[in-house]
């Protein structure tokens, strides 16, 4: 019945599976694994489970602006910058088992070689456009301002800040001179106009076969988001894009007459998947021009959000320009992650290090990779929690997964010494069990052939659900005192779902399937011949096989351990507020007269309790000297009225009275808010007043 999925047509044998290669100016964050190196890695270990032939590649965006920056900061040189950070990134994706057939870097001799020629075959071939034209230029800093040396106003959307070839608010792609009220990142200075001469890449003339190529080719298969975006910027119309800068810091412009300039690093970065191949073929003794020329392989590019137009416009048609390349067959970018509600962000430190991860989860990688899998920002932006993450560990892995397998593995030990038990007749329950199990794969692999990982992970984990099912209906724990026959199908049939789980878990979860395989001793049970085994076999582990121990594949994670990471970001948070914070203009000057006309005194709450039916109001009765009054006062969500009860404050006594709700309000409590939002009372501890923060 539901396991009508028919293998799509364009499943190919051949996949060229690329991940977005990561800037090298920093680590990486659970943003990066949840939007693109997760699903990648996902799709590349189920299509290899499939026996295909897959290059999965990726590496280190090594040049741009940002790494300059950085390097300038730091007082290091940019390679110093990449060095580091490539070290770091490496280790990371190793330690989260993301498996990429190669991870190289663009400052690898093979990349600039091969960008260099690329850039030749371009250039001989008269498919740019040589243009003298006025870019900016910082008569301090001495030097063109490419990029993100340059920060203005985003002609799109208003946002203030946004950069010179990008605006991050709106995702907008533009020249750096379309910035309204450009400023340079280097000195502050506005910079003035200079003529230099570029060579670019004649969008607008690619425009009708990209119409035809996206808008009319692609509109089923491409997700909604991917496909909007690319509609939106073609029908803005293209323009030609530079695809070299005036800077120190990336591949030189292969041609005559072009000292001081290099590739721009969004011409040069794609590049490199090609270049990750060569590197890999090289290595494994394999020819690397079928991986992107044999129009048979399926070329596919996992990236977020914010790359959709290199990947879907400028790439493709820098290849098409090429005219020996394949094109992409899908684009799969996902959406942002958020992080306790808030944007990640590198610089402002709002983020979970991948490094830091495991230093407070050792080996609990697949917690993580399940997690950023179930809440994975798929279709929207989504939000990472702490609270989530413990849920889904404690919920689903522990409760679901974990104590399945356990409850298997502990009774085959208990009741058979760890011998896979011979079952009788089967019951119509276990026909059916084993027929949902048989069906698993099938619904696993159309989800994930149509980049629903989200979805090929919940239907993974009802195979888990299936088994605790069976068994809390079977239960053996009970059979065994009455019917031994019962009890050992009912074991072999629950050691069945085990083994299939093993198999099919290990594109989410590799450790853990390792782990699970290890457990059940079982060196056939590799996932690449038994995948569809499941779909034709009822027995992945056969009558007299030998199991070993029980061991948890997952541990219950505690509050504290949470706690823990919420201080940590509330560390941050704080952190940041005091850097950033900016104290409010000065209100307009009054003359003394009016300041003594406001009667301030100290009083002292008496009693509070809640307004009825609003969040934000406390009625108080306050002791101002000259009377006990009533004063209705927006604190309730940063007081409870208990805590105010006996506090000393102060009161602006000869404010016009005013109804809040019906209840008529004599007074203002005067009160400033801290760092985090909070209010508090003025003679509250010195630590949370500080000065510049307005008194209202
Ligand atoms: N380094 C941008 C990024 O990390 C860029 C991706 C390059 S993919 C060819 O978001
Ligand atoms: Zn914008």
């Amino acid at each position: 019945m539901q396991n009508s999925y028919t293998r799509p047509a364009l499943s190919a044998d051949r996949y060229t599976i690329t991940a977005a290669l990561p800037y090298t100016n920093g680590p990486v964050h659970i943003g990066h694994l949840a939007g693109v190196y997760i699903p990648a890695d996902i799709y590349a270990r189920f299509q290899r489970i499939q026996g295909k032939d897959v290059a999965f590649v990726c590496g280190s965006d090594e040049h741009g602006v940002p790494i300059t920056i950085k390097a300038k900061k730091e007082g290091i040189t940019p390679q110093q910058v990449v060095d580091k950070y490539h070290a770091i990134i490496k280790k990371s994706f190793q330690d989260f088992g993301i498996s990429f057939d190669n991870y190289s870097r663009t400052s690898a001799k093979i990349h600039h070689d091969t960008a260099s020629e690329f850039f030749k075959k371009l250039y001989e071939d008269g498919k740019f456009i040589e243009q003298t034209t006025e870019q900016f230029y910082d008569k301090d800093a001495n030097q063109f301002l490419a990029d993100r040396f340059i920060v203005g106003t985003c002609p799109k959307c208003g946002f203030e800040e946004s950069y010179g070839d990008q605006c991050e608010s709106c995702g907008t792609s533009h020249n750096a001179t379309d910035l309204i009220n450009p400023k340079s990142s280097i000195t502050g200075n506005t910079p003035s106009l200079k003529e230099t001469k570029h060579w670019f890449l004649p969008l607008d003339q690619y425009e009708p076969w990209l119409k035809e190529w996206i808008i009319d080719g692609h509109k089923k298969d491409w997700k909604v988001n991917v496909y909007g975006q690319c509609k939106s910027w073609i029908d803005d119309g293209l323009r030609p894009r530079a695809v070299t800068r005036d800077l120190d810091w990336g591949i030189p412009v292969p041609v005559e007459g072009a000292d001081g300039k290099v590739l721009y690093v969004w011409f040069d970065a794609p590049i490199g998947y090609i270049s990750a191949t060569k590197e890999w073929a090289e290595k494994e003794g394999k020819d690397w021009e079928p991986y992107w020329k044999d129009k048979d392989t399926k070329l596919l590019h996992f990236i977020g959000k914010d790359n959709i137009v290199f990947h879907c416009i400028i790439f493709p048609s820098m290849l098409k320009a090429e005219g020996s390349y394949i094109l992409p067959n899908n684009v799969p970018a996902n959406e942002f992650l958020n992080l306790e509600g808030n944007k990640i962000s590198t610089s402002k430190n709002w983020a979970v290090w991948l490094h830091e991860y495991l230093e407070d989860f050792p080996n609990q990688q697949d917690v993580l990779r399940y997690v950023l899998t179930a809440n994975a920002p798929e279709t929207k932006d989504n939000d990472f929690t702490w609270a989530d993450f413990q849920a889904r560990n404690n919920n689903e892995l522990v409760a679901v997964f974990g104590n399945f397998i356990n409850r298997v593995v502990v009774l085959t030990n208990k009741y058979y010494e760890g011998i896979v038990p011979t079952p009788s007749d089967f019951s119509e329950i276990d026909l059916e069990t084993l027929k949902e199990l048989q069906a698993s794969p099938s619904l696993i692999e159309e989800s994930i052939e149509r980049y629903r990982f989200r979805e090929a992970q919940a239907r993974l984990m009802n195979v888990a659900r299936l088994g605790n099912k069976y068994l809390a209906d079977e239960e053996p724990w009970k059979t065994i005192k009455t019917d031994e026959e019962r009890t050992k199908t009912v074991l072999f049939v629950s050691l069945q779902i085990a083994a299939a789980l093993a198999v099919l878990c290990e594109p989410f979860l590799p450790f853990t399937s390792d782990k699970l395989k290890g457990i059940l001793c079982h060196s056939e049970l590799d996932s690449e011949s038994n995948w569809n085994d499941i779909l034709t076999k009822q027995t992945l582990l056969p009558s007299a096989h030998q199991i070993g121990k029980a061991e948890l594949l997952f541990s219950k994670i505690e509050d504290e351990q949470v706690q823990k990471q919420l201080d940590k970001l509330a560390a941050t948070k704080k952190a940041n507020e005091v850097m950033n914070a900016t104290p409010e203009p000065q209100k307009d000057t009054i003359q003394f007269d009016d300041f003594t006309k406001l009667d301030m005194r100290v009083g002292t709450i008496l009693e509070a309790e809640k307004m009825p039916k609003t969040k934000k109001l406390l009625v108080l009765k306050v002791d101002t000297g000259i009377d006990v009054r009533t004063i209705v006062s927006g604190i309730a969500e940063s007081f409870t009225p208990e805590e105010v009860i006996g506090k000393k404050v102060t009161v602006l006594v000869n404010l016009a009275p005013r109804a809040l709700r019906g209840v008529e309000s004599q007074g203002m409590i005067l009160m400033t808010e801290n760092a985090e939002g909070k209010l508090v009372f003025l003679n509250a501890d010195e630590d949370d007043v500080s000065n510049g923060m307005t008194i209202n």
